[in-house]
């Protein structure tokens, strides 16, 4: 069977842009792709629960959280799923994607499909920052852009 695969295509009210790739495969799921227009260093990256985004990124709502947990680090027990991290901008304001996942499958009742990808303006703290913010958002600030993931057809 050919790997199931989504895209969402990235935009919002600054001038960041970017299209993100997933591909699920057994267990886990590969996200790849570019994100650009964004200040160099690092920008929280999440995706957050709803794909709604009729008031822009701020009506995607909070973290993909169906297992009700506190905000984290990719790599922590405890964290939503939707926690993917930061991705890093280079003096170009280029930042490439490339992780796996085990928290955000393309099917089942957790599926992320139809969810939304979030860039933030700031870099995400991972819930260590001490902020009264880092336990539900990494206190990654503004939304700069975002896009609704949605089926691609498997190639
Ligand atoms: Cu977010
Ligand atoms: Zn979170």
């Amino acid at each position: 069977m050919a790997p199931l695969k989504a895209v969402a295509v990235l935009s919002g009210t600054s001038n960041v842009s970017g299209v993100i790739h997933f591909q699920q495969e057994g267990e886990g799921t590969t996200v790849t792709g570019k994100v650009q227009g964004l200040t160099p260093g690092k920008h929280g990256f999440h995706v957050h629960a709803l794909g709604d985004t009729t008031n822009g990124c701020l009506s995607t709502g909070p973290h993909f959280n169906p297992n009700n947990k506190e905000h984290g680090a990719p790599e922590d027990t405890i964290r939503h799923a939707g926690d993917l991290g930061n991705i890093t901008a280079g003096e170009d304001g280029v930042a490439e994607v490339s992780l796996q996942d085990l928290q955000i499958p393309l099917t089942g009742v957790n599926s992320i499909i139809g969810r939304a990808v979030v860039v933030h303006a700031d870099p995400d703290d991972l819930g260590k920052g001490g902020h009264e913010l880092s336990k539900s958002t990494g206190n990654a600030g503004g939304r700069l852009a975002c896009g609704v993931i949605g089926f691609q057809a498997a190639s």
